[in-house]
């Protein structure tokens, strides 16, 4: 009897404990209690909501406000239908309630658009109400999350006046994910769609997804890889397809696909895909009126053609316009669209694989139809820890481009690096593309007001997957929402974003909220650091990508890292100035001048655009080698401070999330080490320059390093 009660009291005793603890599955949406003295200023300010509307987005604004307003402010808030009262929050379209319709507020949102909204404190028969409204039911729900999240973070709720609406037409997640659960470049567990079990049995995390994407604004989703199974557009996939797009709509998440190039000749039959062949034209027609019988609200496609083995256009003599305007005309008449990729590949090797999509696209500009996004990378290499902008920005004024990001951090540690993605992601929209003279930001360029476009897009490759926590690293979650964030609206502050995911994800307090900001602030660089310092890039692990690999020689040769680094006794770097491949050229004649004269150049990009003498005298004042000794060294150092700051904050984040970051940060830690004493050995064979005496010297051979097993660290 004795030892059954113990039991049972160690059973409460443990769902009680893994109900309290913080595994990550919620998000940034916590709905944690605010501090007492908030919740005596809300609990005046908020004695009730009313919400106008029937549709499902209405519902789902009403369980969160009554939920999340009730857990944070530590008191039942609920739902008044008849009589209004002092201090009530309306949630509705203006169409849909009394009290609105008759406000100014009908000239108020007209600058709102389709799916902004406004939230504004007003007096409506002599009572304080805050009103939350927009054009459409979604932009309603896009306010009512602004609205609780102003709540979390601790905002006043005196004298509201929030106009917001997305810069951003088309905000979107790619996911790498396959049909058989796997995920390229995933490193969260596997891919949130179980393909075997759907559409018969659903599971819970497909409108938690939802309800994740809506609370940021993303609007879009394409659930699978750009390197494409063509079964995807079979009736069989689908009908699974349409399960999971019935499930998003509420929360106002539209579905895409990646769609193979080929498919007419893989699953339909036909000889050929060459998209000047009617019959080809033809198959397309059909295949998209069927995905839109069985998905009516589809989104388009997404397209990888010509690019690592994808089969395109250009295998049948084609340009890359014939065959986006080919899918677009079989999507125009469903209002659908295409977001054909500039990332593509040369069968053969290059001079310069960074010239490449530039060359084959810009002679096209003008060519596409108006339903075609092209999608662009942030830099013309690869997602790397420092890349310059894209030359293709701003060099296809009458095309729109859309910005691709990568979450998922493919080059930069994976799941084990904490590295905050918002100031690389920062740092090329607010690259000047000089296009149309000072001020042609790459922002402008994407959100389309620099020429006039009213397609437009963003699209973040997805970091998520079937670990509990969504994204293996618990800090890989603040890159999707800043994703969202930033995608909504391109001007927000990497510090505003940062700030706002710490007060939403772990907490308020002030000592939290400024030692994780200024790591995550400080993250990114320390990456670049101890990965690719003064411009370096692609010299991680061959083809995981994971770790240094500097001296992967082997291969096609613009997948190795020789061919990026060229170091040789002369000195290191890729000289792309006019001595060089000349890809300075791409750019516009100021960013050109800027980037190939030696004395402009910034020291980030050093070594991205000029082969440089070892003993080179920087900016500093140091040499070339003392310099990169300096950055390499400098990494190393900060991810240690980054983990000496996290442990001052024992006690005062949930211990769960705590322990799952400090582990991680422990990985870290012999991860840039690792880097940083590879890459310096491996370079001193050419630099023949003594590591200087102020640093640590690597307490390992070369030989070590490269044959390091670092399963254990990822
Ligand atoms: C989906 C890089 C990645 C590939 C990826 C490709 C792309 O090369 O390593 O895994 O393929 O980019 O963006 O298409």
């Amino acid at each position: 009897m004795k030892t059954r009660i113990l039991i049972l009291i160690f059973f409460l005793l443990s769902t009680r404990l893994s109900v309290n603890a913080m595994d990550g599955y919620n998000l940034w949406l916590n709905y944690t209690k605010v501090s007492e003295s908030l919740q005596k200023e809300y609990q005046k300010k908020i004695t009730g909501f009313m919400v106008c509307g029937e549709s499902q987005t209405i519902k789902i604004a009403e369980k969160e406000l009554q939920n999340g307003l009730s857990s944070m402010l530590g008191t039942p808030i609920h739902r008044i239908s008849d009589q209004l009262k002092e201090n009530t929050i309306i949630a509705g379209k203006l169409q849909s309630s009394e009290e609105l319709r008759n406000s100014t507020l009908i000239n108020e949102l007209k600058n709102a658009g389709e799916e902004g909204y406004l939230i504004k404190s007003l007096k409506y028969n002599n009572k304080d109400l805050i009103v939350i409204t927009a054009n459409s039911d979604i932009g309603v729900l896009y306010g009512t999350y602004q609205f609780l999240r102003m709540v979390q973070t601790g905002v006043e709720l005196n004298h509201l006046d929030i106009l917001s609406s997305p810069k951003i037409k088309v905000r979107i997640l790619n996911h790498w994910d396959n049909l058989n659960g796997s995920i390229e470049r995933g490193y969260a567990g596997q891919s949130l769609w179980n393909w075997n079990d759907l559409p018969g049995k659903i599971e819970q995390r497909y409108a938690d997804y939802a309800r994740a994407n809506a609370s940021i604004g993303i609007n879009s989703t394409v659930l699978n890889n750009v390197n494409a199974n063509p079964q995807m557009l079979t009736p069989e996939y689908l009908k699974k397809v349409a399960v999971l797009a019935n499930i998003f709509k509420p929360y106002g998440l539209k579905v895409y696909l990646s769609v193979k190039f080929s498919s007419p000749v893989n699953i339909g039959g036909l000889g050929t895909a060459d998209p000047l062949v009617p019959a080809v034209h033809e198959w397309w027609k059909k295949k998209v009126a069927e995905v839109y019988s069985i998905i009516p609200d589809f989104g388009g496609f997404l397209v990888k053609a010509n690019s690592e083995g994808q089969p395109g256009p250009q295998n049948y003599g084609r340009t890359h316009a014939d065959g986006a305007n080919m899918l677009a005309d079989a999507l125009q008449p469903f209002g659908g669209i295409v977001m054909w990729r500039a990332f593509v590949y040369d069968n053969n090797v290059p001079d310069d694989r960074a010239k490449q999509a530039l060359n084959e696209f810009q002679l096209l500009d003008g060519q596409f139809r108006e339903n075609v996004l092209i999608q662009v990378k942030n830099g013309a290499i690869d997602f790397q820890p420092r890349e310059p902008f894209h030359p293709m920005f701003g060099a296809m004024p009458k095309t729109p481009l859309m910005m691709e990001f990568q979450i998922t951090q493919e080059y930069l540690g994976q799941s084990t690096d904490l590295c905050y993605l918002t100031p690389l992601f920062k740092e090329c929209l607010e690259s000047d593309t000089y296009a149309k003279g000072k001020g042609s930001t790459v922002a402008k360029v994407i959100d389309g007001t620099l020429e006039n476009h009213r397609l437009t897009g963003m699209a973040g490759v997805a970091n998520t997957g079937n670990d509990r926590n969504w994204t293996g690293h618990l800090f890989g979650q603040a890159n999707w929402y800043s994703f969202g964030r930033l995608a909504w609206n391109p001007g927000i502050s990497s510090g505003e974003i940062a700030e706002e995911w710490i007060k939403l994800t772990l907490s308020s307090d002030q000592v939290v909220v400024k030692t994780v900001r200024e790591i995550m602030l400080n993250s990114r660089e320390n990456s670049v650091n101890y990965m690719t310092p003064l411009g370096l890039h692609h010299i991680m692990g061959n083809s995981h990508h994971f770790g240094p690999g500097p001296w992967v020689s082997r291969g096609r040769a613009d997948w190795t890292a020789i061919y990026y680094h060229k170091a040789d006794s002369a000195g290191i770097g890729f000289d792309r100035s006019p001595t060089g491949s000349n890809a300075t050229g791409q750019y516009s004649k100021q960013v050109a001048d800027h980037f190939a004269d030696l004395k402009s150049c910034p020291d980030e990009y050093l070594l991205w655009f000029h082969h440089v003498p070892w003993n080179f005298k920087m900016r500093s004042g140091k040499t070339l080698w003392e310099e990169m000794n300096q950055h390499y060294s400098d990494g190393v150092a900060g991810v240690g401070k980054m983990k000496s700051e996290w442990q001052t904050l024992k006690g005062k984040i949930d211990p769960e999330e705590f322990e799952h970051v400090t582990m991680k940060m422990e990985k870290q830690i012999k991860l840039a080490n690792w880097w940083r004493n590879s890459c310096l050995l491996y370079f001193q064979q050419f630099s023949k320059m003594p590591i200087p005496a102020k640093f640590e010297t690597p307490s390992e051979s070369l030989d070590y390093y490269m044959k390091y097993d670092f399963k254990d660290l990822k």
